[in-house]
């Protein structure tokens, strides 16, 4: 493989290895060049040198390396995003509808002592803390692009495991078809929890089968560190071929059901924003476009618009879920 390169110790830390964020940067930086086959050795150690001088800030947050992932489409080559464009522009309505917003209030999040509760339609509910499920399974790094669905992408390395771990564990009833994820609403640490935007708290959804695909990632870090507030600390859902707000954040409650979940937005707009929500260039937002998106950081004068890959990307690891199904009637 191309990406292969233990000899000059850049690649591949063990699980057990804590890695300072900044030379991980460069790393990962490294991988990309490599594996798209531009990385003449002087080039690439001139994009390390830049990439580590980019990414270097105070390490305020915990470590939390995990392994590189062996599941298929868990690593995306592209360029990473900054950690600082990831950890400052975000959509968390729980502290204000800015992208500016999260960042500026999430603080006042409290994230310990933390729960996650499993119910429903499985043989085992169950009552986990945040220390059971970090130790549940192996963390793995996850290189994953989002979508939102305003039409910005980012590419970030996620760091947790399959979601479907969790759900092995749980054992679902045969009556089990969606899982419900619920999320935190505490209105003395989330300012913007009783506002009207939304009905609270904010409720996503995945089919079964959906939340038992491999991709499907329960995410505790990014950037080989533990998740800032303002990215959905202490837990929170990835979900890469479906657009951002169906990856639900600051996890609080699990739910087994035979009914396909209301989700928040779509029950604040259900024309506009439907329970499947996969990336989907064909089917236009009522009010606007999908077929082309912006990556934050690529915003220059100069940068082109990419066009929108179909499931963002991830169609072939994911397409054979929705066969045979008109993706304009389940947007
Ligand atoms: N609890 C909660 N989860 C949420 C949201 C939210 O407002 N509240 N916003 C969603 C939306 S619209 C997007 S695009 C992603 C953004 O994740 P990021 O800020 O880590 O990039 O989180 C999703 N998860
Ligand atoms: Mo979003």
């Amino acid at each position: 493989m191309l990406i292969r390169n233990d000899r000059d110790g850049f690649l591949l830390p063990a699980s057990s290895e804590i890695t300072p964020q900044h030379i991980y940067q460069g790393r990962r930086e490294l991988i990309r060049l490599m594996a798209t086959g531009v990385a003449g050795a002087a080039m690439a150690s001139l994009a390390l040198r830049d990439a580590r001088a980019q990414a270097a800030r105070p390490g305020k947050l915990a470590a939390l390396a995990g392994t590189r992932s062996a599941v298929a489409g868990a690593v995306v080559i592209d360029k990473l995003t900054d950690y600082k464009d990831a950890s400052t522009y975000n959509n968390f309505y729980e502290f204000g509808t800015d992208k500016a917003d999260p960042a500026r209030n999430a603080h006042s999040l409290k994230t310990t002592p933390w729960t996650v509760e499993v119910e429903g339609l499985v043989k085992k509910p169950a009552r986990y803390t945040l220390e059971d499920l970090l130790k549940l399974s192996p963390q793995e790094e996850r290189i994953y692009r989002l979508r939102c669905v305003e039409g910005w992408s980012m590419v970030i390395p996620w760091v947790g495991y399959s979601m479907a771990e969790l759900i092995r564990k749980v054992e679902p009833l045969g009556s089990a078809k969606y899982v419900e994820f619920i999320t935190q609403a505490d209105p003395k640490t989330m300012p913007f929890v009783g506002s009207r935007v939304l009905e609270w708290p904010y409720v996503e959804g995945l089919r079964l089968d959906e939340a038992m695909h491999p991709l499907t990632l329960l995410a505790f870090g990014m950037y080989g560190e533990v998740l800032p507030n303002q990215n959905g600390a202490p837990v929170r859902l990835v979900v890469p071929w479906k657009y951002g707000f169906k990856s639900g954040k600051s996890l609080v409650k699990i739910r087994f059901t035979d009914t396909e979940p209301r989700t928040a937005w779509n029950k604040a707009a259900a024309q506009e924003y439907g329970f499947y929500s996969n990336v989907n260039p064909n089917v236009d937002h009522p009010r606007w476009s999908q077929a082309t998106e912006r990556r934050i950081g690529e915003d220059g004068l100069f940068a082109k618009k990419r066009k929108t890959l179909m499931f963002n990307g991830y169609e072939a690891q994911v397409g054979q879920l929705y066969a045979g199904m008109d993706l304009k009637k389940f947007y």
